[in-house]
């Protein structure tokens, strides 16, 4: 039996709250996956090189990305032709086995933050806009709620208002909040709060950064300096730097994220208003073209709509109700 098939087995016996946030997330882009799938399959008795090109297209309209869809539609391709199978709905369960291949290949798939030291530091970083602030808010309500004690910093300390924002969140989470004033050095936020963490037994620090990207070089000294602080304080690096991407700009946050990496060592992704895109195969490019694995996936703007990305049920969420099931 196919990966899929398995997967598909055994998430369709059990239910849980994260199953249902995957599967109403990817509501828009399951639709537009599922729907496509269908037509061809109604256009399409058997297969041929049209319809493998066709399958091809579908794939990069749903964001996969160029590379990544090519790869994917040859390794279908390949393995229907070995096992000799024509049939449209065999070869849809061969595409969801080599999506899940693609991104399983070279990789863990642990997405979880590990607490292996007294004080964990997470760095945010991103674009103004793709949901920074409002990740933080989630992660901090979803650590306090295992039991962590958890500090934030407020390092967006230029754009107006970004403090408060900040600040409203933590009182709801009640969480606790070093701020600087507006413009005033974000490393010195940093600095105050890495103090705070350590001579207060935090588990958890979260330092919100700015996300401008007026010059490269200045992004990349920003970085530098907030990382060379945590390197001081820590004897090592930040734990994790989250880099949010929002799932609506499609390779366009793939490219942005480019720029990030030449200035910061990115550990993981954060991707954001996956409920607002119908193009849910970015998660794929992403994998592909960035080799960073997505820690945690975001389906609406309430505190709780955060989920650690779970290939398993994204597939699911995506795939649900491929042949009329
Ligand atoms: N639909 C949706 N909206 C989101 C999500 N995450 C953030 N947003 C919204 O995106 C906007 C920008 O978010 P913010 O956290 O301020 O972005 P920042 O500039 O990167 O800090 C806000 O209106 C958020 O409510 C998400 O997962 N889904
Ligand atoms: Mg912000």
């Amino acid at each position: 039996m196919g990966l899929f098939k398995k997967i598909k087995e055994a998430l369709s016996k059990k239910s849980s709250t994260k199953q249902e946030k995957y599967v109403s997330g990817l509501d828009k882009s399951r639709k537009n996956f599922v729907d496509k799938l269908a037509q061809l399959q109604s256009k399409y008795k058997n297969s041929n090189e049209e319809y493998f090109d066709e399958l091809l297209q579908i794939l990069i309209l749903s964001d996969v990305g160029v590379n990544t869809a090519m790869h994917i539609i040859d390794a279908t391709q390949a393995e229907a032709a070995a096992s000799k199978i024509t049939d449209i709905h065999q070869i849809n369960e061969i595409l969801v086995d080599k999506m899940f291949v693609a991104y399983t290949s070279d990789d863990y798939l642990t997405s979880e933050i590990q607490f292996v030291h007294d004080l964990t530091v997470l760095l945010i970083v991103g674009v103004n806009g793709v949901g920074k602030t409002t990740s933080i808010a989630k992660l901090c309500n979803r650590y306090k709620k295992q039991g962590k004690k958890v500090l934030l910093a407020a390092g967006d300390t230029f754009r107006a208002g970004a403090i408060d924002q900040l600040k409203i969140w933590a009182e709801r989470v009640k969480v606790d909040i070093v701020t600087g004033k507006e413009n005033s050095d974000p490393s010195s936020v940093i600095y105050d709060a890495l103090k705070k963490a350590k001579a207060e037994h935090y588990d958890l620090l979260i330092c919100d950064t700015a996300g401008r990207v007026q010059t490269k070089q200045h992004l990349m000294d920003e970085l530098a300096k907030m990382n060379r602080i945590i390197f001081k304080e820590l004897q090592r690096p930040a734990d994790e730097v989250l880099l949010v991407i929002d799932a609506t700009t499609g390779q366009n946050g793939v490219l942005q994220a480019k720029a990030f990496f030449d200035a910061t060592a990115v550990s993981g992704i954060i991707l954001t208003k996956m409920d607002s895109t119908s193009k849910g195969g970015i998660i794929l490019a992403i994998k592909d073209e960035l080799k960073i694995p997505v820690k945690f996936i975001c389906f609406g703007e309430k505190i709780d709509d955060i989920e650690e990305f779970d290939l398993e049920q994204y597939l699911y969420g995506l795939t649900k109700g491929l042949e009329g099931e």
